[in-house]
C-alpha cells in the first residue's frame, strides 16, 4: 500500500472507522462524484446480497431533499440480536466494524463494491449521518449514527409491524467535508439501478429522486428474462440477424455462470461482462473462456458444413465477434480481481467452465438452428474478407513506393508532376501498350500496359483482386490509396483513360477495371477523372487518305462526301484491335488532346459494369456463358 506498512494485526488495533476518513480513498476509490456514487453501491449491494440469498424482491432507491440517499429492501432485516463478539447487536456491529479477515489480507483494499458487510460500515464512516430501520420480529428497530459513525441513537423498538412485513431501511448524508461533491447524479444511479435489474432477473429495483418539490413517480426496473433482456435492450436500433436471444448457463463447485447474446448487422461489437454484479471492464477469465469456445465452434460448424475449405484460414476472434452483443455474467463466492482498476478477473478455474457452458450450448444451438446458423457463420465469413482486403489495402498503400524497379516495369511516367495536366492511359495489351509509348506526349501522358492476364482476377472476389500484381500496380499509379487509406487528394492524374480494344476481350477489361474503379476509387470516378479512349471503329482508304471514323453513322457520313467515282474504289475496314494502327495513327485517333474523343465514366457506367461483372465473373458459370455468347457479336455495344 501508500507509505506506511499495514499488517494484519494493525487493522484491528486501528480506531475502527477514523482509519476509512483518513484514507477514503483505499476504500471507496475517489471522493468525487463517483466516491458519492459508490456508497450507494455498497448499500444496494447488501440489498442485492440478500435478494441473492432469495429473500429479498424489491429494492428502492430513493434520493431526498438535501441529496440524503435511502435504500430499502423487503428481505429478512439484518439481526438485531446482541452479537457475541462484540456484544453489540449485529446491526450495530455491522455498521461500526471494520470487517478484517479475507478481505484485507494479503494484496491490500480491495476497491471494488460488492464487499459484503465491510460496506456498510464504510458508509458510515463517511457520512454525517445514517439511520438504519429494520422491521423484523413484528417489530420496527432503529439506530442512529452521527458523524463518521458515532451511534448517537442505540438501537431501540420504535413500533410494531406486521410479521410477514420485514426488510432493512438505510438512510444517509454524505460527509461534505469528506467529498468534492455531494450532489448525486439521478441519470448515474438510474444507470446502474437498470443494470443491476438485468443482472438480477427478477429482482425489482425503483429509483427516484424527491430533490424536487412535485412528487416524483421515478423509475421501476424488473426483467425476469435477465442479461437475455440485457442484450435486447443494447440491440435497440440495430437490426439482429437472428431474432432469438442466445442463452446458455450453467453452475460449477458453487460457481454460476450464465450469456446472453444476439448478432446484429453491425460491424462493432458489444460485449459486457460482470462478476458478482461488478462490471469487469477489462474482461478476464469467464470472457476469455466464452470468446475461445466462440472462436472454435464457429470454425468447426463451417468446417463441418463446407463453408470453410480446406485451404481457407481459420475465422480468426475478431471475425467472430463482429456485430456480436453480448452479455458474460459469473457469480463467484471468491473472485480475485486483477488490473490496475479490479476490472479483471483471474480465477482461472473459470476459464474452462465458461468455455464448457458455452461450447456445448452454442453447438447446440447451431445444430438445432440451421438458418440462424449460415447467417451468423457468412457474417465472420464476411468480417474475414474485409479484414483481409484492408489489410491487403493497407499492404498496398504503404508498399505504394512509386520508385521501386519494377512498378517502372510497367508504368510509362509522364515527366510532369502536376496532376492538374497529367494523365494516365491505361492499355490493353502490350502491343497497344507499345505504340501508346511510342505515340503518346511524354511530358504529359502516362501510358500503362495491361496484360490479358489481368482477367485471371479470382471470380467475383475482387477483394482477392488485390493480390493480382496488374491490379496492385494500378492502385500504386493512382497514388491515392484504397480502402480506409483512400485519399482523393493524392491522385497523381487529372484524367484516367482506359484505352481497350472494342472486342470482348476488351469489354471484359473495361468491365474490371470499371468495377474496380467502382468498389475501390469510387470518388475517383464521382469526381469525373474516369474516362474510356473511343478509338476508330472503321478505317477509309481511297488513294493515299486513311480516314478513322468512331461509328458507323461518321463511317457513313464520311463517305457521303466523297465524289461517287472516289467512294466506289473507297475500302472500309472495321478495325479488329489498337494493335492494327501504329504509335502515329494511335496518336492522331485516340490520344491527341486536340483530336481524340474521350468519354466520361459516371458511376451508372460503374454499378452497370459491376452487375456485369457479376455475370462475367460471378460463381455461376452458365450466366457468364451465357452473356459472352449472346453478346460477343455486339460486343462492340457493351457501352458502358
Ligand atoms: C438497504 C440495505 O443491508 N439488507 C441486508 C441483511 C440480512 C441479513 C444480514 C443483511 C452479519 C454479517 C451476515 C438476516 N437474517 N439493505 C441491507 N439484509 N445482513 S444486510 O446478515 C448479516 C450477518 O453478515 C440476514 C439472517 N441472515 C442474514
Amino acid at each position: 500500500m501508500n507509505e506506511e506498512h499495514y499488517d494484519a494485526s494493525d487493522i484491528q488495533v486501528l480506531e475502527g472507522l477514523e482509519a476509512v476518513r483518513k484514507r477514503p480513498g483505499m476504500y471507496i476509490g475517489t471522493t468525487d462524484v463517483k466516491g458519492l456514487h459508490h456508497l450507494v453501491w455498497e448499500i444496494v449491494d447488501n440489498a442485492i446480497d440478500e435478494s441473492l440469498a432469495g429473500y429479498c424482491q424489491n429494492i428502492e432507491v430513493v434520493i431526498n431533499k438535501g441529496n440524503s440517499i435511502t435504500v430499502k429492501d423487503d428481505g429478512r432485516g439484518i439481526p438485531v440480536d446482541v452479537h457475541p463478539k462484540t456484544h453489540l447487536s449485529t446491526v450495530e456491529t455491522v455498521y461500526t466494524v471494520l470487517h478484517a479477515g479475507g478481505k484485507f489480507g494479503g494484496g491490500g483494499y480491495k476497491v471494488s463494491g460488492g464487499l459484503h458487510g465491510v460496506g456498510a460500515s464504510v458508509v458510515n464512516a463517511l457520512s454525517k449521518w445514517v439511520e438504519v430501520t429494520v422491521y423484523k420480529n413484528k417489530k420496527i428497530h432503529f439506530i442512529r449514527f452521527e458523524n463518521g459513525g458515532h451511534t448517537v441513537e442505540p438501537l431501540k423498538v420504535i413500533g410494531d409491524c406486521e410479521e410477514n412485513r420485514t426488510g432493512t431501511w438505510v438512510t444517509f448524508k454524505p460527509d461534505p467535508d469528506i467529498f468534492d461533491t455531494d450532489v448525486y447524479d439521478y441519470e448515474t444511479l438510474k444507470v446502474r439501478c437498470r443494470e443491476l435489474a438485468f443482472l438480477n432477473r427478477g429482482l425489482k429495483i425503483t429509483i427516484r429522486d424527491d430533490r424536487d418539490d412535485e412528487d416524483t413517480t421515478g423509475e421501476t426496473f424488473i426483467y425476469e428474462g435477465g442479461i437475455s433482456e440485457y442484450v435486447r435492450f443494447i440491440n435497440q436500433g440495430k437490426t439482429p440477424i437472428h431474432e432469438d436471444i442466445i442463452h446458455l448457463e450453467g453452475e460449477e463447485d458453487n460457481v454460476f455462470f450464465e450469456v446472453a447474446l444476439q448478432y446484429n448487422t453491425g460491424y462493432n461489437d458489444n460485449i459486457y461482462s460482470f462478476v458478482n454484479n461488478i462490471n469487469t471492464h477489462d474482461g478476464g477469465t469467464h470472457e476469455e473462456g466464452v470468446k475461445r469456445a466462440l472462436t472454435r465452434v464457429i470454425n468447426s460448424y463451417a468446417r463441418k458444413n463446407g463453408i470453410l475449405k480446406d485451404k481457407d484460414e481459420s475465422l480468426t476472434g475478431d471475425d467472430v465477434k463482429e456485430g456480436i452483443t453480448m452479455i458474460v455474467s459469473c457469480k463467484h463466492p471468491n473472485p480475485q480481481f486483477e488490473g490496475q482498476t479490479k476490472g479483471r478477473l483471474g480465477n482461472s478455474e473459470v476459464r474452462k467452465l465458461a468455455d464448457n457452458v458455452f461450447a456445448e450450448g452454442f453447438e447446440k444451438f447451431l445444430l438445432e438452428n440451421p438458418e440462424e446458423a449460415k447467417i451468423i457463420v457468412n457474417k465472420a465469413m464476411l468480417a474475414c474478407r474485409a479484414r483481409n482486403a484492408a489489410k491487403k489495402a493497407r499492404e498496398i498503400t504503404r508498399k505504394s513506393d512509386l520508385t521501386t524497379t519494377n512498378f517502372f516495369g510497367k508504368l510509362s511516367d509522364c515527366k510532369s508532376k502536376d496532376p492538374k495536366v497529367s494523365e494516365i492511359f491505361i492499355v490493353e495489351g502490350d502491343s497497344a501498350g507499345g505504340s501508346a509509348k511510342k505515340g503518346r506526349d511524354s511530358m504529359t501522358q502516362a501510358i500503362l500496359p495491361l496484360r490479358g492476364k489481368i482477367l485471371n482476377v479470382e471470380k467475383a472476389r475482387l477483394d482477392r483482386a488485390l493480390g493480382n500484381e496488374e491490379i496492385r500496380t494500378i492502385i500504386t499509379a493512382f497514388g491515392t490509396g484504397i480502402g480506409e487509406e483512400f485519399d482523393l487528394s493524392k491522385l497523381r492524374y487529372d484524367k484516367i483513360i482506359i484505352m481497350t480494344d472494342a472486342d470482348v476481350d476488351g469489354s471484359h477489361i473495361r468491365v474490371l477495371l470499371l468495377t474496380l474503379f467502382y468498389r475501390f476509387f469510387r470518388p475517383i470516378v464521382e469526381a469525373g477523372h474516369v474516362y474510356a479512349a473511343q478509338p476508330p471503329l472503321f478505317r477509309i482508304m481511297h488513294g493515299k487518305t486513311r480516314k478513322y471514323v468512331l461509328n458507323p453513322e461518321e463511317r457513313d457520313n464520311y463517305l457521303a462526301t466523297l465524289k461517287p467515282e472516289v467512294r466506289a474504289r473507297a475500302e472500309v475496314a472495321r478495325m479488329k484491335g489498337l494493335g492494327e494502327m501504329d504509335a502515329e495513327e494511335l496518336n492522331e485517333t485516340t490520344m491527341d488532346i486536340e483530336k481524340r474523343v474521350l468519354r466520361k465514366i459516371t458511376v451508372d457506367d460503374c454499378v452497370a459494369a459491376d452487375a456485369i461483372f457479376e455475370k462475367l465473373m460471378g460463381d455461376e458459370v452458365e450466366p457468364r456463358r451465357d452473356f459472352i455468347v449472346e453478346n460477343a457479336g455486339y460486343a462492340i455495344n457493351i457501352d458502358i
